[in-house]
């Protein structure tokens, strides 16, 4: 599957990065023009349980209604409870190779920061990275120092045809250098939960 166009616009959130409903936040993203998103209910201030079970079904069935991939972060629990499109993971998740094994067809997604990451994974059995933090992000409480465009440009110079999305601090005033060093798209979350105008926003990104 080419999941390159997916990677162009990907949105993702949870409940703690919004200070209103995140399902109209979502609609708003979605008619804005988001290629892809990823429920992240994840750190201070998220739901768990019932609670995160329930606005993920919510979210679900708005992506799917529009046709939007809806990507699950982490949590392969809920893989199968809300019938997800994909599933991102970090390196100290669950193998790729063991989700591969269950799911043939699913999408994943690994984050990989370094050069130590990349000798570590297997991109054969992965759909695309995630790179970052590009820039520094107040989003993710333990995000690792910036990797800078220099991490995006290696990447590709590595890799030519591997699908990258870049993210950390991707805003609409850096989204086209990051996408010039070689990123196949752009994943933010602030940028668009704390944008006064998520149309024009989606726009610049
Ligand atoms: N992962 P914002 S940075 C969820 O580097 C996440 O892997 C990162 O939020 C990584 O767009 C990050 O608001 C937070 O900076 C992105």
């Amino acid at each position: 599957m080419n999941v390159k166009p997916m990677l162009r616009k990907y949105f993702i959130m949870g409940s703690q990065n919004c200070s209103r409903d995140p399902a109209i936040i979502l609609k708003e993203a979605i008619a804005g023009g988001i290629t892809a998103f990823q429920y992240r209910e994840k750190g201070p201030g998220s739901l768990t349980g019932e609670a995160k079970i329930e606005l993920g079904k919510r979210l679900r069935k708005i992506c799917r209604e529009h046709g939007i991939p809806f990507i699950i972060n982490d949590d392969i629990d809920l893989i199968e409870v809300l019938d997800v499109d994909g599933v991102h993971v970090g390196q100290d998740d669950t193998p790729p190779e063991q989700i591969r094994e269950m799911y043939p067809d699913l999408i994943i997604g690994l984050s990989i920061s370094n050069e130590q990451e990349l000798k570590n994974s297997n991109l054969e059995v992965v759909d695309y990275v995630g790179a970052g933090p590009v820039f520094t992000t107040k989003t993710k409480e333990d995000a690792k120092d910036a990797v800078g465009l220099a991490w995006i440009e290696t990447l590709r110079k590595w890799h030519p045809d591997l699908p990258i999305v870049a993210i950390g601090g991707i805003n609409e005033n850096n989204a086209k250098q990051v996408l010039a060093a070689g990123a196949d798209g752009v994943a933010f979350i602030s940028a668009v939960t704390k944008s006064k105008d998520i149309t024009e926003t989606l726009k610049r990104l």
